[in-house]
């Protein structure tokens, strides 16, 4: 029985580890939670009482209280889902996501090396590490050009992991996860908050009267897959014989237009009976002579990643890895769960 440490255990991905790891091996989990004085446990409070699950204090940002935990627990493996993840916010709040994602990714590391060197590690890597893309689809090979302060965090920690990988001989790695998405998304990201929204306007609609959803750019291209088709292939990745970084992706790309009209359709807007009206700014997506999306300037970001579309064919093959869930499937399932949940 071995003992991983999570962090980010109270979001998406880390509580979807934690999930995977208890129903599909024997080993403890140690899941390091930044103490709120309001708790964000939703994702988790079924696990609460696990006999192989308990909570230990660990903020990623304080350096003494990671070398700390580190030092005391001894972990076998220790996976960094902890990080400021909205690449939006990252324009106002630069020196938070540099803090959170790239030097507390340097604490781990040095206390990694210091205690307990036979660690294996994972830090949660980006497609939006590619950034501006020069070559489609991104595969492993192709270089880091970040387009947002948030994409700088990812990819200083990616060298740092290979720096210290290659220096100390760590099994330290940071993969490079396209978006990937599930019932358990935060609201601020764009699949959810039209999910969320449509179950809204669904429930509203019948009296006329509802404030359309509000987007940015509609035009932006990501490679979508479910956030629990991920967590396996990152525990895959752990547990290979040498310590490789793969792409996790669908391998298919789609426009934020499209994740609207399919989401609609599910709720009963039929494709059909809706259609886009306008350009730019003045653009709107109308049912029935209603407008059920409108632009919002505020949500356009000050540089966008237009395209992103991963190859995730070395994954594939060396990891015997593969997406269950594919993107018409995945839109149904969050549509599915947030009008159920309305
Ligand atoms: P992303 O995810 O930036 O790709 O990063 P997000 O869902 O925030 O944006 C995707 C695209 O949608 C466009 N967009 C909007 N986005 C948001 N959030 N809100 C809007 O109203 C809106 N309108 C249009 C964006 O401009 C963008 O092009 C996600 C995060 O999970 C990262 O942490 C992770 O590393 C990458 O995926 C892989």
């Amino acid at each position: 029985m071995k003992k991983v440490i999570i962090t980010g255990v109270t979001g998406q991905d880390g509580s979807f580890m934690a999930d995977y790891l208890l129903k599909n091996t024997e080993h403890t989990i140690v899941a390091g939670i930044r103490r709120l004085s309001v708790k964000n446990h939703k994702n988790i409070s079924h696990l609460m009482s696990h006999p192989r699950f308990r909570l230990i204090d660990l903020d990623v940002a304080d350096q003494a209280n990671t070398e700390e935990v580190i030092s005391k627990e001894m972990p076998d493996y220790f996976i960094n889902f902890a990080a400021n993840s909205f690449v939006g916010v990252s324009w106002t709040q630069p020196v938070n996501h540099m803090q959170t994602n790239a030097m507390a990714v340097l604490y781990q590391l040095e206390a990694i090396r210091k205690h307990c060197p036979k660690c294996r590690y994972y830090n949660a890597g980006s497609s939006e590490e590619f950034g501006d893309v020069v070559e489609t689809p991104q595969s492993e090979t192709h270089p880091l050009r970040p387009r947002s302060p948030y994409g700088v965090s990812k990819a200083s920690a990616r060298h740092m992991v290979k720096v210290w990988r290659e220096s100390y001989k760590l099994f330290a790695i940071q993969g490079w996860l396209f978006n990937h998405e599930g019932t358990r998304r935060g609201e601020e990201f764009v699949t959810r908050k039209i999910t969320k929204n449509v179950a809204r306007i669904k429930n509203e609609y019948v009296n006329g009267d509802f404030k359309p959803l509000e987007l940015g750019n509609l035009d932006a291209k990501r490679d979508w897959s479910d956030a629990q088709d991920f967590v396996e292939g990152v525990w895959l990745m752990l547990n290979q014989e040498e310590p490789k970084e793969y792409v996790l992706s669908s391998n298919e790309t789609h426009t934020i237009r499209e994740f609207i009209e399919e989401s609609f359709n599910f709720a009963g807007f039929a494709k059909e009976q809706c259609h886009w009206q306008g350009y730019g700014l003045n653009e709107k997506y109308i049912h029935e002579g209603k407008t059920l999306v409108q632009i919002n300037p505020q949500f356009y970001r000050p540089a966008e990643v237009e395209l992103l579309l991963g190859d995730s064919t070395a994954a594939r093959r060396d990891l015997n890895w593969e997406p269950k869930v594919d993107f018409i499937n995945l839109v149904r399932k969050m549509v599915d769960r947030d009008l159920l949940e309305y």
